[in-house]
């Protein structure tokens, strides 16, 4: 395991130190939802469908008693449009209650809630009307907002409303081009289930448009609820690194597929910053990773330092008045001493970010269990291992070692140690 007993850095007061999971991915039998309806189409291109996931819609509480015991202080998790509105116009009360008691469930146990309303998955009515692109889409999301107020009711301080709007926006454009005979197929990732490479294709500005509208709307009817609701969106950063001489051309490419999606958080109350790797673009756009680079299960680069970058970039873009909230930065790998390596130095690479005065208010781990990987199992993000049949939870060495960081109230800052020590984290 990695090193963690060289310098540390103490968390400000009210730090936010969990995990995330959303709906989808661990909750199980989606069933109303677009995603559901395609994971099980005769002949779907999706691998392997979401199934019982990680059965969390009836294990939440032990999930929550889980990470209170590691000693996690906040939990963020989605509650799931397609249940609560699970045909259009017809509000599910049960769902209303169970969402209501897993509010109450985090809040009892002191894990503050960090609640998301859209998490990559709409209802199926939704979609099938056209969903964001649909004229009246930020009427009905706003819709939907009103009634997850009552979800939320006091207990919850921190919302977001659209998880990664710039990915639901690149994988509708994946999807366009697939419908048209045009991308290359690849394999997996951060695709909402779509196997194509996402360099080929850009959001289209209606769809970019339509969310930020939706967003916007459900901003609104969160403060006339209550302005005390912190309200803000959770941005899949990509690290655009511009080798020498492409700066411009890294700058175009990164403006439709991230910065547009910043830029629309300036009013709002949190940015979500959610990093994982980095993206080196050339004079002829993407490159691959480097030769000989160290991979992890969804063939990303293993640069743990894309956290710190991310949380700088979305500074730069978003003004420095706007807190950050790390809501996802994690790692896919069967390997959990690779996850401690992985989240101490990105941890290092935030701190250093927070000492050159970045607002930084929390740090929620993807994920907090190994779960659905939009069409695929088998990229295991957890701290905490899932049996997929018994679904037996087991915490792996990494959720200790978080968990009692989070307890100490202090993160690592590997930029502090001895020169020796720091190169050979490196
Ligand atoms: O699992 C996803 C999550 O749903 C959104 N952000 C990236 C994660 C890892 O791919």
């Amino acid at each position: 395991m990695a090193d963690s007993s060289g310098p540390r850095f103490p968390l400000p007061d009210g730090f936010l130190m969990g995990a995330s999971t959303s709906a989808h991915q661990v909750e199980g039998n989606n069933v109303s939802s677009d995603l559901w309806a395609l994971e099980n189409q005769p002949g779907t291109f999706i691998a392997e469908r979401s199934g019982d996931a990680a059965d969390s819609f009836h294990r939440w509480p032990q999930d929550m008693d889980l990470l209170r015991d590691l000693g996690f202080n906040a939990y963020r998790f989605g509650i799931e449009w397609a249940r609560i509105e699970p045909e259009q116009g017809h509000v599910s009360r049960a769902a209303v209650a169970h969402y209501r008691a897993m509010v109450r469930g985090a809040v009892e146990r002191g894990l503050t809630p960090v609640v998301t309303l859209h998490h990559f998955t709409s209802p199926n009515w939704f979609s099938a009307r056209g969903g964001w692109l649909t004229e009246d889409a930020a009427e009905l999301f706003a819709s939907y907002t009103r009634t997850a107020v009552e979800v939320l009711g006091e207990d919850v301080r921190y919302v977001a409303t659209i998880n990664e709007p710039n990915m639901l926006a690149l994988v509708h454009a994946m999807r366009r081009a697939a419908e048209q005979g045009r991308p290359s197929p690849t394999e997996g990732g951060d695709t909402g289930g779509v196997a194509f490479d996402p360099s080929t294709v850009e959001p289209s500005p209606n769809m970019t448009a339509a969310l930020i509208r939706a967003h916007r709307a459900a901003y609104r009817v969160l403060k006339e609820a209550d302005p005390g609701y912190q309200v803000g969106w959770t941005v899949a950063n990509q690290v655009y690194q511009a080798e020498p001489g492409a700066e411009e051309i890294a700058a175009a490419y990164a403006r439709p597929r991230e910065d547009v999606f910043l830029e629309a958080a300036r009013e709002d109350d949190w940015i979500g910053v959610q990093a994982y790797t980095r993206h080196r673009i050339g004079p002829h756009g993407p490159l691959p990773v480097p030769e000989g680079a160290e991979t992890t299960l969804t063939r990303w680069e293993f640069y743990p330092e894309a956290l710190g970058e991310a949380v700088r970039h979305t500074r730069q873009v978003v003004g420095a008045g706007v807190p950050v909230i790390v809501t996802e930065n994690g790692i896919a790998t069967s390997d959990d001493e690779r996850r401690v390596a992985h989240t101490e130095r990105a941890l290092a690479s935030l701190v250093a970010q927070m000492r050159a005065g970045a607002d930084v208010r929390g740090y929620l781990h993807w994920s907090a269990l190994d779960n659905y990987e939009w069409g695929s199992y088998r990229p295991t993000f957890g701290l905490i291992a899932v049996d997929p049949v018994t679904f037996a939870r087991t915490p792996k060495p990494s959720a200790r070692w978080l968990g009692a960081l989070a307890r100490d109230r202090h993160l690592p800052c590997g930029a502090d140690r001895p020169q020796h020590v720091a190169a050979s984290a490196r």
